[in-house]
Parts: C-alpha cells; sequence; structure tokens
C-alpha cells in the first residue's frame, strides 16, 4: 500500500439550511462549510468538514478564514509525513487557533485511514481510545429562537414526537425564562430540558437574577452564558447557581477543558471535535471528561453528513453520557452531501455506520452543485 497522499483538494461548499436557525449571537440562512478531500496513490478517498460559520459572531473562525489556512497551510503541513492521523495532529499544531481548519484536515486523514485499513472510524477511533464503541447513540435536537412561544412549543413538540432524547432551546436575555417554563410544562418533569445562550448574558447586569431564576426548571446545563472567553466568569456564576454550566465557545483545546475543570467554570462539556482542533484532541478530552466524571456530550456545528460522520463516529464511544446534538440533513437541509445520509430513529437514536471509511457516500455530483470555490493543493509527502 502506498500511504502518500496523491491528490488535496479544499472546497467551500454552500448549503441552503430549511429554515433559518437563529441564536443569540444572530441568524444563519445559508451553511457555507468547508470540505478537505484527499486521495492516496492507491485510490482511497479521505473526506474532513471544517465547519467554522461563515460570521465571526460565534467564534474568531470564519469560513473563508477557514479555507485559507486550510488551503494556504494546513493540508501542506498534514501532508508533509506519513499520513497516520495522529502524526499529522501533532504536525497541525503548529497552527494556532484556527481549529476548525486543523480539524477538518485531521479529519480528512482519519477518514483515509478507514478507507485504507477498511475499518469503521467508530472502530478506529475505539481502537485509539481503548474504549468499546455503542451501536447506536442517542440524539436531542438544539431548538432556535422563534418568533414566538407558540411557534417554539410546536418546534419542540415536533421533536419529541420525532423521538429525540433531549431538547436543547436557544435562549438570550429577554427569552429565557417564559420559553424555558412553557416547555418545561408542555414536556413534563422527567423530560430531559437544555438551554443555550451562546454567550449573551453578562456578569453585573440584571441578567444574573435572570440566570439564577433558570435554576427552577429542572435543566440539565445551561450552556455558554457568558462570552466566548470567559472562564473566570463562569466559574462565580457557577458558584451562585445550582444548574451545571456547559461550556461551548470556552472550549477551545485539550487546556482549555482541564482549565475549566480545575477552576469549577462548568459541570458539563460539549465535546465539538471542530472547536477542540480534531478527533485527537477531542478523544483526549473525552478521557479527562470520564475522569472528572463530569457529564459529556457531541455538539454540532450544523454540519452537512461529511462533518456529522465523524462526530457520530467519536460520540459512538462510551463515555459520551447525554444525547449528542445531531439533527440529519433532512431536518436542516433540503439535501445532503452524503446519500444516503442517516437519520433518526424513533427511539432517538442514531445508527453508527459499520460500513469502511466515512461511513456514508459522498456524492460528487451535489458537492458539485454546492461548491462555491476549490483549491488543489500540492502535497510533498517526505520520503
Ligand atoms: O452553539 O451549539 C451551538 C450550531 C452552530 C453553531 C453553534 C451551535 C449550533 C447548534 C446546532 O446549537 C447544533 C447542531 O449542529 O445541530
Ligand atoms: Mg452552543
Amino acid at each position: 500500500m502506498d500511504a502518500t497522499v496523491a491528490r488535496a483538494e479544499v472546497l467551500e461548499v454552500q448549503m441552503p439550511l430549511k429554515e433559518p436557525f437563529v441564536t443569540g449571537f444572530g441568524s444563519t440562512d445559508t451553511r457555507r462549510t468547508v470540505l478537505v478531500h484527499v486521495v492516496d496513490a492507491d485510490g482511497h478517498e479521505g473526506w474532513g468538514e471544517a465547519a467554522a460559520l461563515d460570521h465571526p459572531f460565534y467564534l474568531p473562525d470564519t469560513t473563508s478564514g477557514t479555507f485559507a489556512v486550510v488551503s494556504e497551510w494546513a493540508l501542506k503541513l498534514a501532508g508533509e509525513g506519513t499520513a497516520a492521523p495522529g502524526e499529522v495532529a501533532s504536525r497541525l499544531c503548529a497552527i494556532r487557533g484556527n481549529t476548525f481548519a486543523r480539524a477538518g484536515v485531521e479529519a480528512a486523514f482519519w477518514c483515509l485511514e478507514a478507507s485504507r485499513q477498511a475499518s469503521s472510524m467508530a472502530a478506529l477511533f475505539a481502537a485509539a481510545a481503548g474504549t468499546p464503541v455503542r451501536t447506536h447513540v442517542p440524539v436531542g435536537e438544539s431548538v432556535g429562537i422563534h418568533p414566538t412561544v407558540q411557534s417554539t412549543l410546536d418546534a419542540v413538540e415536533r421533536a419529541v414526537g420525532a423521538g429525540y432524547q433531549r431538547i436543547k432551546l436557544k435562549v438570550k436575555p429577554g427569552w429565557d425564562e417564559e420559553i424555558v417554563a412553557a416547555a418545561r410544562d408542555r414536556l413534563g418533569p422527567a423530560a430531559m430540558l437544555q438551554v443555550d445562550a451562546n454567550g449573551s448574558y453578562s456578569l453585573g447586569t440584571d441578567d444574573i437574577q435572570r440566570l439564577e431564576r433558570l435554576d427552577r426548571y429542572g435543566l440539565a446545563c445551561i450552556e455558554q452564558p457568558l462570552a466566548w472567553d470567559d472562564l473566570a466568569g463562569h466559574a462565580a456564576l457557577q458558584r451562585r447557581i445550582e444548574t451545571p454550566i456547559c461550556l461551548d465557545e470556552c472550549l477551545r483545546s485539550v487546556a482549555d477543558v482541564q482549565r475549566a475543570l480545575d477552576m469549577g467554570a462548568c459541570r458539563n462539556v460539549n465535546l465539538k471535535p471542530g472547536r477542540v482542533g480534531g478527533a485527537t484532541a477531542a478523544l483526549e478530552i473525552r478521557r479527562i471528561c470520564v475522569d472528572a466524571g463530569v457529564a459529556l456530550w457531541c455538539g454540532g456545528m450544523l454540519e452537512s453528513g461529511v462533518g456529522r460522520a465523524l462526530n457520530l463516529a467519536l460520540c459512538a464511544l462510551e463515555g459520551f453520557s447525554d444525547p449528542a446534538d445531531m439533527a440529519p440533513a433532512s431536518k436542516l437541509y433540503e439535501f445532503d452531501l452524503v446519500e444516503p445520509t442517516f437519520d433518526v430513529e424513533p427511539d432517538g437514536t442514531i445508527a453508527v455506520p459499520s460500513a469502511p471509511g466515512l461511513g456514508f457516500p459522498v456524492t460528487s455530483a451535489r458537492v458539485a452543485q454546492c461548491t462555491l470555490r476549490r483549491a488543489e493543493v500540492a502535497v510533498r509527502p517526505s520520503l
């Protein structure tokens, strides 16, 4: 087998969302994201998604910046030695920040490795982590901010009817207690309900009372209430509220997670492999969370099936205690970039593929149809 990369390309794709996704940082109506595609000399393929958002209102990373870092730096760096994903990850560590760019490239190499070994990505992750895999993962739905309480409750009802095992409501100051109370009332006391503020609250205002009032509703967690980079603020807030704080934006590396747990800034972790710089970092974070006994679940970036495939393989590992944010393309998009794609089963789980490689066939026609720009990158593997 020839382990060198023969071809590498980066694509920026655009997929219209069925309906705008509204959060505390604003509205997203089309999803512009970056795909990474590598092919080795034997024709094995690797696909990854670098799922930054197009705007800089969630994190500093953007789709355009990610496309630039992948095409100008990350792919070349990744291709310079052996294609083993762990080594690719260490080479990519030379890049500061730009976690989605690094993760997308690393993902393509995990997928390539899985294709080469005729193994599923879940089996590769299981071997790397020394942990068994599950055949199905429980999933929840992330319900955006709607114009009215009634339309939010309709969305919650649809999600529960479709089997989702957990509801996450997007909140912001002024769109919080009323909607949480209404959803709790509708769902009953036993249902798993949580909220995500995407950093829209501040300490030192009456926001703090708003957050304290949410303690009454038995939420599984309050995700990222305060600013994207404010670990100390979250630690102070966690001392004042009972509900576990979950961090998303604040956790962009293994070290961030360790620090957050040491400081008491969270008791629940949203793990997005893209946000932490890739699957290797994600595996390490999984171990830290299992050892610390904190709730752990796989978050999402409204990825296409290419990105979701890696998330699914990752959270197939034992240790992910809570349902993943993994609404399928049938919910979010008119079509997916993989065909057949996955769906949520009536029991609120998604089946983890056991097929080799990505686990879902990438449809080149759909990819071509969505492509806004494409760059071929020359990689020179050292012999
Ligand atoms: O804050 O978890 C978030 C989507 C894009 C960016 C940030 C977030 C989200 C979601 C959607 O909540 C989760 C999903 O991918 O289904
Ligand atoms: Mg979030």
